[in-house]
């Protein structure tokens, strides 16, 4: 295959960027057999946290007030606050506005908008409507969130949710790792010798809890969110927990555990799911997870811009390390550039770039447009930088890595292969 000259650079980048089918391994979203867990549609598209956030900077509304209307009454809130009174120019507004165009939607600030997307969606077949949106962001598959202690979704599992090929699952510990005094009575109901000491055999039977679930789910990666003080080790339930119950369940399964660290959780509770905030971890922990488990694979994410550079240094280090995504409050271009141009340059191609986080199904759509729009000429300068020193690019080399970056980098580690 002939060598790119260096003006050809940019546009093949955008070109096979935009013919690649991606692999988002982390999201919201939930295959049709869970119900109404999984959220889509103009409403859900409006009242999405982020947004819920930016509206109480923007109009006078007390959180309390706002979250007593019903979901039509908050869309029109946030629609005419955010999209009418104001230029949508945020990443999470502008967002939506991609979306609505991605759909072929008229998308100006207007009521008639709001009216006429409302009706597009109440015309739609969920199962058709996934095909099309999966089309339109150029995704072939997306990674689930599964809470087996949710009460509104693991009865459907437990009922037999049918499996969709599109959506894979993972097993999310986040009530066990990290509210154990609230959630334990769950499994005592359940059979399992438990206690809210986690003394006795309560380890063993989180193990085995842990263990069942993964033979129903069949997850791809277990997971949880851990805060900006985690430590390991350390004396405490979860750490106990991580060594004594999830990562042999990892190993026992041949899967990775993703941890993703730096939530302040609840730093404003009146904002409920957008009252999150951000803290800088101390990768130490990362360190010793690392070492005191090396037959043990970790996706890892954090949330603070201060710790991706000592990430990609852990890395370097820990080859069972896979860093992914630019999370929640670093999924906007101005970070994402810096994160992937910092991760090109110490880890060349293995790393995931990015994954959605999307919550509500359209997301996909304007949160894999930002993505192909911002790291076009992150990696094309990656490639032209080694063309001016001496390594002509081929079309072949650049399908080759946005292949590993945002396809087999996942498939392989999850299945342990290099
Ligand atoms: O813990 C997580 O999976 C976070 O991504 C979410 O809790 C968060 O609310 C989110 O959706 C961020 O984008
Ligand atoms: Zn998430």
């Amino acid at each position: 295959m002939s060598t790119l000259a260096y003006e050809q650079i940019l546009p093949t980048v955008r070109e096979e960027l935009q013919s690649l089918k991606i692999i988002d391994i982390h999201t919201h979203l939930y295959m049709p057999s869970l119900g109404s867990v999984g959220l889509w549609g103009i409403d859900e598209l409006i009242t999405y946290h982020y947004l819920e956030a930016e509206l109480f900077r923007s109009h006078s509304i007390t959180p309390e007030v706002y979250f007593s209307l019903s979901k039509t009454e908050k869309a029109d809130l946030i629609w005419k606050t955010l999209f009418i009174d104001n230029p949508p120019v945020s990443e999470a507004t502008r967002g939506v506005v991609a979306v609505l165009q991605g759909l072929g939607l008229p998308t100006a600030g207007t009521l008639e908008t709001l009216k006429d997307a409302r009706a597009f969606f109440a015309a739609q077949k969920l199962e058709d409507h996934i095909g099309n949106v999966f089309n339109a962001a150029g995704i072939s598959e997306v990674v689930m969130t599964n809470d087996p202690l949710d009460p509104a979704e693991y009865p459907l599992w437990e009922q037999g949710a049918e499996p969709d090929s599109r959506f894979h699952a993972v097993v999310r510990l986040d009530r066990i790792l990290n509210k154990w005094p609230e959630h334990w009575s769950i499994l005592k109901e359940k059979g399992y010798d438990v206690n809210l000491e986690a003394t006795g055999n309560t380890a063993s039977e989180v193990r085995r809890f842990i263990s069942n679930w993964c033979k129903r789910m069949k997850p791809v990666y277990m997971a949880c969110s851990l805060p900006d003080t985690f430590q390991f080790p350390e004396e405490s339930t979860r750490a106990m927990f991580f060594r004594e119950a999830v990562l042999p369940v990892c190993r026992e399964f041949n899967i990775p555990m993703s941890i993703m660290i730096g939530v302040r959780y609840l730093v404003n509770p009146a904002l409920k799911l957008a009252g999150d905030g951000v803290g800088k971890a101390d990768l130490r922990a990362v360190e010793r997870l690392c070492l005191e488990f090396p037959d043990n694979r970790f996706f890892i994410s954090l949330l603070s811009r201060e710790n991706q550079h000592e990430l990609c240094v852990y890395a370097r280090k820990f080859a069972q390390l896979m860093p992914f995504g630019c999370w929640w409050f670093l999924n906007n271009p101005s970070i994402v550039e810096e994160m992937t141009r910092e991760r090109m340059e110490m880890l060349g191609t293995t790393f995931i770039p990015q994954h959605s986080d999307a919550r509500v199904l359209e997301q996909v759509i304007y949160k894999w447009k930002n993505t192909r729009r911002t790291l076009a000429p992150i990696l094309a300068g990656t490639y032209q930088t080694l063309a001016e020193d001496g390594r002509p690019v081929t079309r072949a080399d650049i399908q080759h890595d946005l292949q590993k970056l945002f396809r087999s980098n996942f498939t392989n580690f999850v299945a342990g292969v290099k």
